[in-house]
């Protein structure tokens, strides 16, 4: 929990959740530049744009993904034990799980995401259909060591991080997170995971600002949360979305950029803004496959096959577990 926390927590009682959140926006707005973690998009806002965002023209990963496991189905199948347990890590819509759910005899299903709320609905729906699927919907930070329920303890583990929500993490980040993963499954573990790729530059940064603006409203709306759970006062008129490609980093970059010179309060704190300052949101790192290869083995993790679409605009691997 960071510095703040307690503090605004004993201050305005907010719940565990709300206060972390309070204290990584304090922090985080005093930083130089100012940033914001992405997973303050997720609201259930923010949560409804995103799966907006998944449908549009411009965004390629997710139909992209999609196409690549409902393809490979098989040939990943054949690569996981009868009776293994799957372990999601920021499960969300569950449109990609069922594609593996289908075509593989798991014993469990471990979906793991902060929203507790939306997991559970998800898990409901999904013991509907797969009636003879032990569901254990886990409600933690899925970036940090978390347990594993003790009924899955025999069973061989396979991990599953769809989407290239890698991409949102620094690279030693992301070794740190593919390290933490490989240490709650264990050895002898696979792990499927979803991995954007470098491209055309237009075509990414198509994909971050597309025409109808959607990215924009998604990007805008962590200042609408923080007016409305923290009490901020951000004029959201005042600030415009920015995506951009940082070709040196190997990343998108989000930005929401203030319009003006201004003022703005949160939790009794003053933040000035000057005419084009900047609050980075996201970055989204798009790799090489071998600069994902290279990330995997120094993660404890061995590439056992990858499988991309025709036009290698995304990447699905099955990673062994290694040292
Ligand atoms: C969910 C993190 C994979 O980076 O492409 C979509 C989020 N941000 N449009 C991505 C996102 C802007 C997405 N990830």
């Amino acid at each position: 929990m960071n510095v703040h926390a307690p503090a605004l927590a004993k201050a305005h009682q907010f719940d565990e959740q709300t206060s972390a959140f309070a204290g990584a926006v304090i922090d985080d707005l005093s930083q130089h530049p100012k940033r914001l973690s992405p997973k303050y998009f997720y609201d259930v806002r923010g949560s409804e744009l995103f799966e907006q965002i998944t449908v549009l023209p411009e965004y390629y990963p997710t139909r992209t993904e999609l196409g690549i496991l409902r393809d490979r189905g098989g040939a990943i199948a054949d690569l996981i034990p009868k009776g293994a347990a799957l372990v999601e890590f920021g499960a969300g819509a569950t449109t990609k799980v069922r594609l593996l759910l289908e075509r593989c005899e798991f014993g469990a299903y471990v979906p793991v995401d902060i929203s507790g709320d939306f997991l559970s609905a998800q898990a409901d729906a999904l013991r509907k259909d797969f009636p003879s699927l032990a569901v254990y919907p886990l409600a933690a930070d899925f970036t940090a060591p978390f347990a594993l329920p003790v009924d899955i303890a025999d069973m061989p583990k396979v991990g599953f991080f769809p989407g290239s929500t890698l991409g949102n993490f620094e690279p030693h980040e992301a070794c740190a997170f593919l390290r933490t993963a490989r240490g709650i499954l264990g050895d002898g573990a696979q792990l499927i995971i979803g991995v954007d790729l470098e491209k055309n530059e237009r075509v990414l940064y198509d994909a971050y600002n597309d025409a109808a603006g959607v990215t924009a409203r998604f990007n805008l709306n962590v200042l609408v949360r923080i007016n409305r759970e923290l009490g901020g006062n951000f004029d959201i008129s005042a600030f415009m979305h920015r995506s951009i490609y940082n070709r040196e980093r190997y990343r998108i970059e989000m930005h929401l950029i203030s319009k003006k010179a201004q003022n703005v309060r949160v939790l009794g704190r003053n933040f000035t803004f000057r005419p084009g300052e900047s609050i980075h949101t996201e970055s989204s790192y798009k790799y090489s496959l071998d600069r994902f290869t290279a990330l995997a083995r120094g993660s404890g993790w061995a590439v056992r096959e990858s499988w991309t679409d025709p036009a290698k605009m995304f990447s699905v691997h099955a990673l062994v577990a290694s040292d």
